[in-house]
């Protein structure tokens, strides 16, 4: 029969859906765990509810199952094991630890840590796994095993916590009448469900337990020795639940196993990647999805922009230093100028960067960017790149172009200064760093170095001395900030501009003035100096007096 579909209600507490199912009509199925990432597998593939196995976790632990593990320690790893799930899960609890005030304790710290039950065997502490000479075990008396029960269910403050007494008097060599005397024993002290152990290969004494016990509680059963046997004999002998008690442990010991003794014998990693989980599929069990949506939710005033910085041009009055490579790839005291750019972005806590590249865009051998392409950079300007980068747009962005120096508090108090769209206009005057064309800048006031933060907007952008516009008021330095409402001005204008014939020759000074002219404000960020571009020959020695702090 296939895998029925869920009928535990969700929304009910966890110690009330392994409730549930325990007393499901149908047959119902629990997976061993043993740490947080297996219990999450184990419930993403649909399992309702968790056996923490204390074999498995002893394996885990790297000990024997044979108590060595502190029961503190197994509480400490059930609380990983929950804090990821919202399946209940069953403690194997051994013995209990101890004795009845032990249970006590035991009980009381499962509920606060939201595990939705404990099953406790009967025999003596510290008991060995039933499959290690399990006849030679001796069993505990029966009252003392009843006094555990009820001090475990005096002391459950939740009233669906459940507890299951397990019976492993077939383990230790007894018959099916000892089994059913205390079994009915541990049912009269408050059990809320009898796990019949067998070690045996078929299920012979499991099915004559629960015939004779003919529903009386709920029953459970570990076919792990009996594992060839149909399911369907299960369901029909009345069981109401199957531990798959230890598989977990043992496919991640096999696979851990051929993993390592391949590595160690290839030294090389090669062919082992296709076997194995990727590293996104680990961050989608640690629920990383759900940390950066938690980010967004709560980080919002510090939200990440994310930069656009054009760098498709050779730099051709650069000549021979750009012949293997994009002028922003020159190196500057040291460093290509991307890199510089790259690291300035990271101080602001900007991670996200995406380089339009173009000429000998191979040589921009940067990690940690994205790359994106403008393969007509030839024939085409900077708007094109722009709209080449459409796909990484975001709500905030800085866009730059590539061969910018600048000191960091340029970036940063652009990043403070409010406004959906904001350019970077020096005010300074200064002539020495500016060996290409000026973007002279017309404001609506100019700056006067007390303007700090007050509403000032761009009028004009233009390469030549606009004298419709009045004295320019400064240089646009190559550097803009765009978010929120801007961005949609951004999206719609390029729409626009894409369909005018001569789109591919436009420059973002022209898209700037298209935007005033459709009446959007744009902010200007006053600073003056502290920043150069590199154009020229002449620009270099500049840039790299700049780097050391002296320009
Ligand atoms: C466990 O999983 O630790 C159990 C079940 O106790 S068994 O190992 O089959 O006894
Ligand atoms: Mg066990």
């Amino acid at each position: 029969m296939a895998p029925q579909p869920p009928n535990i209600d969700a929304s009910a507490s966890k110690s009330q859906q392994l409730r549930s199912l325990l007393k499901s009509t149908t047959l119902e199925f629990i997976l061993e765990a043993h740490n947080g990432i297996s219990a999450r597998i184990a419930e993403q593939s649909g399992f309702k509810g968790i056996w923490a196995s204390g074999l498995a976790l002893s394996a885990q632990f790297g000990v024997r199952d044979s108590n060595e593990a502190s029961w503190t320690q197994v509480v400490d790893m059930l609380e990983f094991m929950s804090d990821v799930t919202d399946i209940p899960i069953l403690l194997d609890g051994d013995t209990g630890y101890g004795n009845f005030n032990n249970m006590r304790r035991l009980v009381k710290k499962l509920g606060q840590r939201s595990i939705a039950g404990v099953c406790i065997e009967d025999k003596q502490f510290p008991k060995t796994n039933s499959f290690i000479e399990g006849e030679r075990q001796p069993l505990v008396d029966i009252d003392e095993f009843c006094g555990k029960i009820k001090a475990g269910k005096d002391s459950q403050t939740d009233a669906d916590f459940c507890i299951i007494a397990r019976i492993e008097a077939l383990i230790a060599g007894w018959d099916l009448t000892e089994a059913l005397r205390r079994a009915e024993a541990y049912h009269a002290a408050g059990a809320d469900a009898i796990l019949i152990h067998s070690k045996l290969s078929h299920p012979d004494e499991v099915i004559a337990f629960a015939n004779e016990w003919a529903g009386r509680s709920p029953l459970v059963i570990v076919p792990t020795k009996y594992y060839s046997t149909p399911t369907e004999v299960f369901r029909k002998a009345g069981i109401s639940l199957v531990i798959w008690a230890n598989h977990m442990i043992r496919a991640s010991v096999a696979a851990m196993e051929q993993v390592s003794s391949q590595i160690f014998l290839h030294e090389s990693l090669a062919g082992i990647e296709h076997q194995i989980a990727t590293v996104d599929k680990i961050f989608s069990l640690q629920g990383a999805d759900e940390l950066s949506q938690a980010q967004q939710r709560y980080l919002k005033n510090r939200q990440e922009a994310h930069a656009i910085v054009l760098a498709a041009s050779r730099g051709d009055a650069l000549h021979e230093l750009t012949e293997d490579r994009p002028k922003v790839m020159l190196s500057i005291g040291g460093k290509p100028l991307l890199r510089r750019l790259i690291d300035e972005f990271k101080k602001q806590g900007i991670n996200k960067i995406t380089v339009v590249a173009g000429y000998k865009a191979e040589a921009i051998n940067i990690s940690s960017i994205d790359i994106c392409l403008n393969e007509d950079y030839e024939t085409t300007g900077e708007l094109s790149s722009l709209a080449c980068a459409q796909q990484a747009y975001h709500s905030d962005m800085i866009i730059m172009y590539g061969d910018l120096l600048f000191r960091s508090y340029v970036l940063s108090d652009l990043l403070d200064y409010d406004g959906d769209f904001v350019v970077v206009v020096d005010s300074s005057q200064q002539t020495n760093s500016i060996s290409g064309s000026p973007d002279y800048a017309y404001c609506s006031q100019t700056d006067d170095r007390a303007l700090f933060k007050q509403t000032v907007e761009l009028k004009h952008v233009s390469e030549h001395e606009a004298v419709d516009y009045g004295t320019p008021s400064g240089r646009w330095i190559g550097m803009l900030r765009v978010r929120n409402e801007g961005r949609e001005w951004l999206d719609a204008a390029i729409e626009f501009l894409q369909k005018q014939d001569n789109f591919h020759q436009l420059t973002i000074p022209d898209l700037l003035n298209y935007l005033v002219s459709q009446g959007k404000k744009i902010n200007v960020h006053y600073i003056h100096g502290h920043w150069l571009d590199v154009n020229a020959l002449d620009d270099i020695d500049r840039a790299s007096d700049f780097t050391r702090g002296s320009a």
